[in-house]
């Protein structure tokens, strides 16, 4: 495999951060190219334990180079955090293995506040965000008024573009009866901040395109998840980037055909956090088994997930609007001991059947799942690492995903363990 994007094909939470870990084995470069640290990338390397949240996976790999790219919205506080954390655990991270988009929009405290209090003023009607100023932070990107990483670099710049910035934010929070921000406040944090970040600032995009030069092997480590897509996910519960596929040339700088592989990540039920439709989600027992057995707790923010049977008709979108090449199916082992599944297969809507998610967000809460039932399995597939490990009604199931999602199984994944990576072809 040359060049691959890792997209998550559900709602976030598939496995990708262990997959992607695999596949940073064999590839030279990682490249984030949307998101921010909203993403919670969890890796399990000889029992250790790394939780990620802005870095590229590939930081914990000597000598691959982790890239964050333009599309990302970076939070530069939060970004040498984690650094500093990872640093603590005996990890390496230099300019010399990372280096960050010069044309990366910045988070700044005041989007993750303004992201908090609009939550707050939402109150039952919220998005459920992860309240770190994601939203906030790519408006003002699409509004022309972001700092960028690179914009450190030059004071009178940074002092500008503050000032612009607040034009907008101040009117908004006199609007809300809330205390106005001070610019110059705001000029002395970034001006502190510049010299830790700047290191690390690069033409990015030139970077990539050596490295293709090279022959490098680059991974595109997509965050969240296709229904979470601010295009094709279940809007407005969305987050505010693409995170598509197609998404990983535009937010990394690279053209279109430097991609080579679309791996989907997809978890063997449906989970959920925050708000918004989930056609196929359970409010009994088996949803609560699938969660307990599934350790469904987010990443980043420590919610519960809603957890649900396998929605196929999901999935198949997903496939379609991403190009996915072939799917890694994770978490098989938390179906293990239940009686009978259900698939999704088709939604009723109005009395009329449908074989996609309608765009409509009405339509979208009121499709009810049509399911085919399948035989369980009692036997345990938990860390199996082989095709004859698996019961045979476990095969089936892979196999009747293969044939609904329109796309093949390329890898099963039986455990958080690296090694427990079956690959199927
Ligand atoms: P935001 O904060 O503006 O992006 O929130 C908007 C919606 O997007 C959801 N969201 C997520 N849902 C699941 N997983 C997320 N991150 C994963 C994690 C990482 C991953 O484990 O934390 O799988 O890549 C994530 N990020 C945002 C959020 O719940 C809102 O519904
Ligand atoms: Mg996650």
């Amino acid at each position: 495999m040359a060049n691959v994007v890792v997209v998550g094909s559900q709602w976030g939470d598939e496995g990708k951060g262990k997959i992607v870990d695999w596949l940073s084995e064999r590839a030279n470069v990682v490249v984030r190219f949307q998101g921010g640290h909203n993403a919670g990338h969890t890796l399990v390397i000889d029992g250790v334990t790394y939780k990620l949240h802005i870095l590229p996976s590939g930081i914990v790999r000597k000598g691959t180079l982790s890239v964050i790219g333009n599309g990302v919205v970076l939070d530069p506080w939060n970004l040498l955090q984690e650094i500093d954390n990872l640093r603590g655990q005996g990890v390496e991270v230099s300019p010399e293995n990372l280096k960050v988009a010069e044309n990366a929009p910045l988070i700044l405290p005041l989007h993750a506040n303004l992201d908090q209090a609009r939550e707050e003023a939402l109150g039952k009607a919220k998005i459920g965000t992860t309240g770190r100023g994601i939203g906030p932070a790519y408006e003002d990107k699409v509004a022309r008024r972001a700092i960028r990483a690179g914009d450190l670099a030059d004071e009178d710049l940074i002092k500008a573009k503050v000032e612009k910035m607040l034009f907008h934010h101040n009117a908004l929070l006199r609007g809300l009866g809330q205390p106005e921000l001070i610019g110059a406040d705001i000029v002395q944090a970034l001006m502190e901040l510049a010299p830790k970040l700047l290191p690390y600032v690069d033409t990015t995009w030139m970077v990539l395109d050596e490295a293709k030069k090279a022959g490098k092997r680059i991974l595109f480590e997509g965050a969240q998840g296709t229904m979470l897509d601010i295009d094709h996910g279940t809007y407005p519960f969305v987050t505010s980037s693409n995170v598509v596929a197609s998404q990983a040339a535009a937010g990394s700088g690279m053209g279109a055909n430097a991609i080579d592989y679309v791996l989907g990540i997809t978890k063997a039920y449906t989970t959920r956090v925050g708000a918004g439709p989930f056609p196929t989600e359970l409010f009994d027992d088996v949803g609560a088994g699938l969660g307990k057995r599934g350790h469904e707790f987010g990443t980043t923010t420590g919610r519960p997930r809603r957890c649900g049977y396998f929605d196929a008709v999901l999935v198949r979108q997903a496939v379609k609007v991403n190009g996915i090449s072939g799917i890694a199916l994770t978490k098989l082992d938390v179906l293990d001991g239940m009686d009978e599944l259900k698939v999704c297969v088709g939604y009723n809507l109005n009395g009329k059947r449908i074989d996609h998610l309608p765009a409509s967000t009405k339509d979208q809460e009121n499709v009810e799942p049509i399911y085919e039932i399948m035989e369980g399995w009692s036997d345990s597939t938990f860390g199996a690492r082989s095709w004859a490990d698996l019961p045979a009604t476990a095969v089936k199931y892979v196999r009747r995903i293969e044939e609904l999602i329109e796309a093949p199984v390329a890898l099963l994944s039986t455990s958080p363990e690296r090694d427990d990576t079956i690959l199927v072809r």
